[in-house]
Formats: structure tokens, C-alpha cells, sequence
């Protein structure tokens, strides 16, 4: 294919520079390009008298705003996307022909959506949910879509079963409640009559499910997939991504409290971190396997429900995905963008996951539904950089306009083009698998071990990410009705540990277990979060201030934290600007009322001199809610003297320090910290 232009980073945002129309400044126009005089009062007969039917501008502009909505997306509804590039880090083509996967000095466009799942467009962002991390890389060669979540496995092994798992976790059918919540009887009643969702249940249950940040998650392919070279030959294939800020998450008390304070904290979170140049980062790695390492693991590689231990199959790390461009409009990119794991390149194939198999089909048919018709594919945001030519034609919305008299292949009339294009060339070849069997619709006996990976999960975390799991369980259950669901639950999650199932069936009032216990007594550190990378970078912190405060030791403070890469936002009792002892001016940019101590990660406590009651209440509210939530906490003179008094003031990740030299630094490493999980609630 002559014709194939080489990718580079901008090919993308040049072909949407194309498409972008710049409003401001200009007269108003009909859709058909005529000036109007008039935009806010229709055409009447009379002043006082009924609207005319002729008033054709009345009815063009009415009409495209009733038509303005189109259906959210049936599950993943709820995202937020950007612009970025992918670069590889070393040659890959022992493994794969894929060519963004080969050439270090190529940078591949890509856009990126996360999503939750289960909410719909209007839910909050913090809510207990998987999280979809979907990319579209803009390669040479085509789109390559890698859809994947920032949990490694899913609910169920066959895609037949999907309508039901998200009839069951969607709100319930007869009110439409709860939103954005697995906390109802129909979900759990399905996870204890589909046991093949266990794993899955133990990182919803986890910390993963409720991200600190879309900069700081993991993002998996979930799928084994495939990789082939030039020679034909092919290794499986895990894919995964790895922020560079490590994962971290809220704690869930903070987690529901967002949902009222900032339904957006993750969209804001991602778009703020974009506009200041602090491009969030994540590796790709990529675990392989020979084909001939097929049957090796005591669980089948084409179970999705089931992890590659990282210690057993070490993650590849290959390349780096930067995000650094905020959308222009939101509907026209990160609502219209069609994903679909069918979108691949030469060097990537599937391979027989009955998951996987099903995804084939569903992706394409439901954008068929929500972008109206075939020609999704021309919507900018879903284009290709390089060409692309068939025979498809018309359909709602056609964009193209094809030119000559032939559709269709094989012909004479146009030298039988547009002409199928060998392997050699760089055309797409199925891998060749030998597949032979009888049709039957059956579980594979090496799928039915559903339990030994929930325990090796469970066996990975650390006792504070177990107690989170168990009240994790515990808050789900404890707004299930059934009894009876509750209790299939408890017995079901015996099998992954009995200790857990027992705490649970203590503290929502069902009957211990009878049976079960586990023999699984394998652990995977990589699962833990507490082996996180550990950075202060994109953190921001509250910094609490009043009248009379110290202004030189506070511009030493806020400068060492900017050049930390760490943000602030300066709290006090009014807006304006608050005046240090010293005649420092600072500007304030919210009061007590207008945030809160969950939108940030750490408190600096400078205080002031003044003396304020209001003030004291309001600050020792926020600062102990921040406590609360394990989070650092810093002060300096007055602001120390004043926590001293208080019993958080020993308490581990609360710096109380008069030598900023000192304080810095600790503070830092305190931040750093994300949490501190040995503090002492009372
Ligand atoms: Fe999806 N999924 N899914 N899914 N999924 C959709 O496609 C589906 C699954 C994932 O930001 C839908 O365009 C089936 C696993 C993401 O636009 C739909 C099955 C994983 C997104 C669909 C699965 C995902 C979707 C809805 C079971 C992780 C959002 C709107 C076999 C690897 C993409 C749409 C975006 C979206 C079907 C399971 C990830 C209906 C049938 C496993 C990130 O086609």
C-alpha cells in the first residue's frame, strides 16, 4: 500500500484540525449558510399572536436540540478520554510485525477513555466500580484498539452470560435503584449463582475499585491475546499498563463523600493534571508466553477470570503511552469514539477465550445503535491517519463521496481495485490455528476452578487491604435484603477464605459458614498495592491559613511543594486575599464552605495569629476528617502549637515542625506515603 502515510504524533490532531470549526467571532447563520437578523423571538402572527409554521429558523434550531441526545453507552456510559502518544521502547519484532510495536522513534497518536461501568452518564466518579481504560493507537497500519479495565480479570468466562451480569448490576428494574452501586440483592444474588465471578468479587471488593486517581491505576487487556512476527509465528500475550504515579485509591467513607462534594474528581483530576503540563504517564507491558506453554498452569490461559502471577510470567515492560491533550468537545470525541477489540494490526490476533469471541461481535453492533448507523468510522475522532478503501457504501450519514461506477469485487472495470494486499505487503492474515471439535455449548473442564485465584488474591494483600475487603463485603451485604442471597454469599466465599466468610456472616447477621477453607496458600506480591511505586508528584494539599501568619516561611513552603510537583489550594475564612504578619499577601482560593477535606490529598496547617473560633471549628473539622481518611498532615508554628493541644498531634504521617528545612522534606516523604495505615483511629 503506496499510498500509506507514515504515522507521526500530530498525524491525529492534523486530521481533526480539519474537522474543528471556530464559532466566535462570526455572524449566525441557519444550517444552510443564511444570516438570520433574529435569534430570539420567533415568527408570530401578531406580537401577542400564535407561532407561524413558516418560521423555518424556529424549527430547524428547535428540532436539532431535540435531537441533540443519543443513547449512552449500555455499560462504560460514564467516561472521560484525551489525546496522547505511544512510543516503544525496543524492537518487538521477535515477537510481532505490528509496526507501532518496533521503531523506538515513531510516536503513535493515541486517545484514551476510562469509564466506570456499571453508573450512568450523570453518576459520580468515586463510586466502587471497575474502571474501563480503553486506547485507540492511530498506527500506520490502522487503528489498534486495546479495551481493556483497570481490574486484570472479569466477572464471567463466556460473553452469553453478559446481559445477565449487567441486567443483575445495573439498578434494579422495577425503580431504577440504587445508581452506580452493586450494594442490591440482584447482584449478589447473581456473583452466588454464577460462583465463576469469585476473583472478580475479591478486587471489586479491593481498593482497586475505588481509584485515587485515572493517573493512578493500572490498565489490563484481561484477555490472552496473540502477537505474531513476520514468520508467522505466535506467542500469547497478556497486555497491561503501568502508571508511572503507582496505584493508589481512596478509602471508601472518602470515596462516598466525593460522590456529593465533586461527582467529577476523577474528569477534573485528569483534565486539571493535562492543562498544567503534568501528563500522566504509563508504561505498557506485555506478558508472553510460548505456544507450547499452553497447558503449563494448573488454570486455562483462555479463562478470563484468571491472572498470569506476574512472579511466575514477569510483565515486559515495552513502551510508554503519554497523555498530554485535552479534548476539544466532549461529545464530538469522548462520546462519539467507537472502540472495538476487532480493531487490530497485522502482528496482534485473538485467540479462543469464549469472552474474547463474544466482545468480537458486541462492540460493533452497539455503536451501530448509538452512533446511528454503519459510517461511525468516519466520525473524526474514530478516522484512521492512514487511507482506507472498500467497497462499502451509503448508509446514514455517508461522508465519502466514492467515486467511479465500481462497488464491488471482483471487477475488471477498475483493475479489480481496491485490491486485497498479501501478508507480504502488510495486509492482514488470520493466524492460522488448527481448531476441530463438536458443537456444543458446554464449560470447559479447565475452566471450573473458580476459587484457587481468589484466595491467591487474598493471600497477596496486607492485613490493611484485607480489612478493607472485609468491610467492603460487609457494606454490600448489609443493603442486600434476601437473607437468603446473604447467606449464598457467605457460604460462597468460604471457599476463598474461611476467616473472611465468618467476619462477614458476624456483621450482617447470617449464619458462620458451615464448610470450606481453602489450600491455596500461594501469594503474588505484585497484587499488593502496599508494593506500589511511591511519588508525591500531581498530589495537592490544603493549605489552612488565616490572618497574621508567617508570609516568609509560607512562600518557602508552597514554593518547595510546587517544585515537588505537588499543588495546593490555599483555604481560609473569606475569599480575597489573607495578610501575613509580615504584610505577605496570598490569595485565597476557597473557604470552609466551598471545599472540603476529601478533594485533597494532605493538609499543611499554617494558622495565623489571629483568633477566631469559627475558624477553629472549622479547621479542626477539616483537618480530623482528613485524619480520618489516613491522610498526611503538616504544620508549622502556630499551626503546630494548635495541633499539639490535639491527640493526632503523635500520631504517624502528622509532621509537626518549627525548621522548614526539616519540615519540607518530611512532609514530602509523608505525602509520598499516599496513606499512613498504622495511625490509631479512637
Ligand atoms: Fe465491554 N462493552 N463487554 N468489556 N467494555 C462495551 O461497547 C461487552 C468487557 C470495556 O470507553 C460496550 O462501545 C461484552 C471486558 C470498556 O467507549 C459493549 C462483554 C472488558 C468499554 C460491551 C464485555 C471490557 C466497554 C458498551 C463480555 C475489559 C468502554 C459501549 C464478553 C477487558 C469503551 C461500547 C469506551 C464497552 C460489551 C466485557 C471493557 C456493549 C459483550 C472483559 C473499557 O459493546
Amino acid at each position: 500500500m503506496n499510498d500509506r502515510k507514515k504515522g507521526n504524533e500530530n498525524s491525529k490532531n492534523e486530521q481533526l484540525e480539519f474537522f474543528r470549526v471556530d464559532d466566535r467571532g462570526k455572524k449566525l447563520t441557519t444550517n444552510q449558510g443564511l444570516k438570520m437578523s433574529e435569534d430570539e423571538f420567533s415568527l408570530k402572527a401578531g406580537e401577542r399572536g400564535p407561532t407561524l409554521m413558516e418560521d423555518f429558523h424556529f424549527r430547524e434550531k428547535l428540532t436539532h436540540f431535540d435531537h441533540e441526545r443519543i443513547p449512552e453507552r449500555v455499560v462504560h456510559a460514564r467516561g472521560f478520554a484525551a489525546h496522547g502518544e505511544f512510543q516503544v521502547y525496543k524492537n518487538m519484532e521477535k515477537y510481532t510485525k505490528a509496526k507501532f510495536l518496533q521503531d523506538s522513534s515513531v510516536k503513535t497518536p493515541v486517545f484514551v477513555r476510562f469509564s466506570t461501568v456499571n453508573g450512568s452518564r450523570g453518576s459520580a466518579d468515586s463510586v466502587r466500580d471497575a474502571r474501563g481504560f480503553a486506547t485507540k493507537f492511530y498506527t500506520e497500519e490502522g487503528n489498534y484498539d486495546l479495551v481493556g479495565n483497570n481490574i486484570p480479570v472479569f466477572f464471567i468466562q463466556d460473553a452469553i452470560k453478559f446481559p445477565d451480569l449487567v441486567h443483575a448490576f445495573k439498578p434494579e428494574p422495577d425503580n431504577e435503584i440504587p445508581q452506580a452501586s452493586t450494594a442490591h440483592d440482584t447482584f449478589w444474588d447473581f456473583v452466588a449463582n454464577n460462583q465463576e465471578s469469585a476473583h472478580m468479587i475479591m478486587w471489586i471488593m479491593s481498593d482497586r475499585a475505588i481509584p485515587r486517581s485515572f493517573r493512578m491505576m493500572e490498565g489490563f487487556g484481561v484477555h490472552t491475546f496473540r502477537l505474531v512476527n513476520d514468520d508467522g509465528k505466535a506467542h500469547f500475550v497478556k497486555f497491561h499498563w503501568k502508571p508511572i504515579l503507582g496505584v493508589h485509591s481512596f478509602v471508601w467513607d472518602e470515596a462516598h463523600e466525593l460522590a456529593g462534594r465533586d461527582p467529577d474528581f476523577h474528569r477534573r483530576d485528569l483534565w486539571d493534571a493535562i492543562e498544567r503540563g503534568d501528563y500522566p504517564e504509563y508504561e505498557l507491558g506485555v506478558q508472553i508466553l510460548p505456544e507450547e506453554d499452553e497447558f503449563k498452569f494448573n488454570f486455562d490461559i483462555l479463562d478470563a477470570t484468571k491472572i498470569w502471577p506476574e512472579e511466575d510470567v514477569p510483565v515486559e515492560i515495552i513502551g510508554k503511552m503519554t497523555l498530554n491533550r485535552n479534548v476539544d468537545n466532549f461529545f464530538a470525541e469522548t462520546e462519539q469514539v467507537a472502540f472495538h477489540l476487532g480493531h487490530v494490526v497485522p502482528g496482534i490476533d485473538f485467540t479462543n477465550d469464549p469472552l474474547l469471541q463474544g466482545r468480537l461481535f458486541s462492540y460493533t453492533d452497539t455503536q451501530l445503535i448509538r452512533l446511528g448507523g454503519p459510517n461511525f468510522h468516519e466520525i473524526p475522532i474514530n478516522r484512521p491517519v492512514c487511507p482506507f478503501h472498500n467497497n462499502q457504501r451509503d448508509g446514514y450519514h455517508r461522508q465519502t463521496i466514492n467515486l467511479g461506477k465500481v462497488s464491488y469485487h471482483r471487477n475488471s472495470l477498475a483493475g479489480n481495485t481496491p485490491a486485497p494486499v498479501s501478508p507480504e505487503e502488510g495486509g492482514f492474515a488470520t493466524y492460522q490455528e488448527k481448531v476441530e471439535g463438536r458443537k456444543v455449548r458446554a464449560r470447559s473442564e479447565s475452566f471450573k476452578d473458580h476459587f484457587s485465584q481468589a484466595t491467591l488474591f487474598w493471600n497477596s494483600m496486607s492485613p490493611v487491604e484485607k480489612s478493607h475487603i472485609t468491610e467492603a463485603f460487609v457494606f454490600e451485604l448489609a443493603h442486600v435484603k434476601s437473607d437468603s442471597v446473604k447467606q449464598q454469599v457467605v457460604d460462597m466465599f468460604a471457599n476463598v477464605n474461611l476467616e473472611l466468610a465468618r467476619t462477614i456472616a458476624d456483621n450482617i447477621g447470617v449464619n458462620p459458614p458451615k464448610s470450606g477453607g481453602s489450600n491455596v496458600t500461594k501469594s503474588s506480591p505484585a497484587l499488593s498495592q502496599m508494593n506500589t511505586v511511591k511519588k508525591p508528584n500531581g498530589r495537592k494539599v490544603a493549605v489552612i491559613v488565616t490572618e497574621g501568619y508567617n508570609g516568609a516561611e509560607l512562600k518557602y513552603v508552597l514554593d518547595s511543594l510546587k517544585s515537588n510537583d505537588i499543588q495546593y489550594e490555599v483555604i481560609s475564612e473569606k475569599l480575597g486575599n489573607v495578610t501575613g504578619r509580615d504584610g505577605a499577601q496570598l490569595k485565597v482560593d476557597h473557604t470552609f464552605l466551598t471545599t472540603d477535606s476529601v478533594l485533597y490529598d494532605a493538609v499543611y496547617m499554617v494558622r495565623g495569629s489571629a483568633k477566631n473560633m469559627k475558624f477553629n471549628r472549622d479547621a479542626a473539622r477539616f483537618i480530623y476528617e482528613a485524619f480520618t481518611h489516613y491522610k498526611p498532615i503538616g504544620a508549622t508554628h502556630d499551626g503546630k502549637d494548635w495541633l499539639k493541644k490535639d491527640k493526632i498531634g503523635n500520631s504517624p504521617g502528622v509532621v509537626l515542625e518549627d525548621d522548614v528545612n526539616r519540615f519540607v522534606p518530611e512532609f514530602v516523604k509523608a505525602i509520598s506515603a499516599h496513606r499512613h495505615w498504622d495511625r490509631q483511629l479512637s
